[in-house]
């Protein structure tokens, strides 16, 4: 039996990259007098490395690598990624960015049919509860059993720690629940733990390899198949 939904945020639940997360990294630069400016091509190559803190520091060892040599270049990045993170915060703030079609039905009929509801991402956890209350309601959070985000696992995904983590933190084992994912990264990690997935790609990761998924669907509200293997959708 289905026991629980265990989703990603970026791509899956909402389109925050290429107007969101990206604009916020140009403008942390700025403000650090950095002339970086990660265009949306460019922005696209980057996100195969997960994590903000993690892509910047990818970005300085192949564009900028001496600027690495400096003293504690990690705390340095950590001060431009709070600065992204303040930004980013103020554009969900702001309804710069909503849900993905079909995610408050789905979580609607989760909860009716009393399915837990977890998430697993490699985002700033601040970054998903202030999407989900600007997105679902000021007391959105109490539908959700467990946020494994960011930080509380040190690698990140395409590892499946972070899916491990909430499985423990759930209390259930691999067989009882599901996650939803955007990219081959997020795939990755929870098929690496076990969790069958389902995959509605993204605008960012329409191109990437979904052939080991459970199924593929354009997207939560017309659920369509792009391909798809022997799965029981009507436990959804
Ligand atoms: C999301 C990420 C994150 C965001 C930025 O990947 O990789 O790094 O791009 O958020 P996934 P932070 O959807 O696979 O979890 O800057 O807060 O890391
Ligand atoms: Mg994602």
């Amino acid at each position: 039996p289905l026991s629980a939904v265990i989703f990603d945020v970026d791509g899956t639940l909402a389109e925050t990259e290429r107007d969101g997360h990206r604009v916020a990294f140009n403008y942390a630069f700025k403000q650090f007098q950095l002339d970086w400016q990660w265009d949306v091509k460019l922005y696209g190559s980057l996100l195969h490395v997960s994590g903000g803190k993690e892509r910047i520091h990818f970005y300085l060892k192949n564009y900028a690598p001496a600027l690495l040599n400096r003293n504690n270049p990690d705390e340095w990045i950590a001060q431009i990624h709070q600065v992204k993170t303040e930004y980013f915060l103020n554009l969900l703030k702001k309804g710069k960015i909503a849900l993905r079609p079909g995610v408050n039905r789905l979580l609607n009929q989760l909860r009716k049919r009393n399915i837990r509801i977890a998430i697993a991402t490699t985002t700033t956890y601040e970054n998903v509860t202030t999407l989900l209350q600007y997105a679902l309601g000021s007391d959105a959070l109490a539908q959700f059993d467990v946020i494994g985000a960011g930080d509380i696992v040190s690698r990140k995904k395409p590892a499946a720690d972070i899916y491990h983590w909430v499985l423990n933190q759930l209390g259930l084992s691999a067989q009882d629940c599901i996650a939803i994912e955007d990219s081959e990264n997020g795939l990755i990690a929870a098929s690496t733990a076990g969790i069958k997935t389902i995959i509605t790609p993204s605008e960012y990761t329409q191109q990437q390899n979904f052939a080991k998924a459970d199924l593929v669907l354009s997207n939560l509200e017309n659920v369509v198949p792009l391909h798809n293997k022997p799965f029981n959708i009507q436990t959804l």
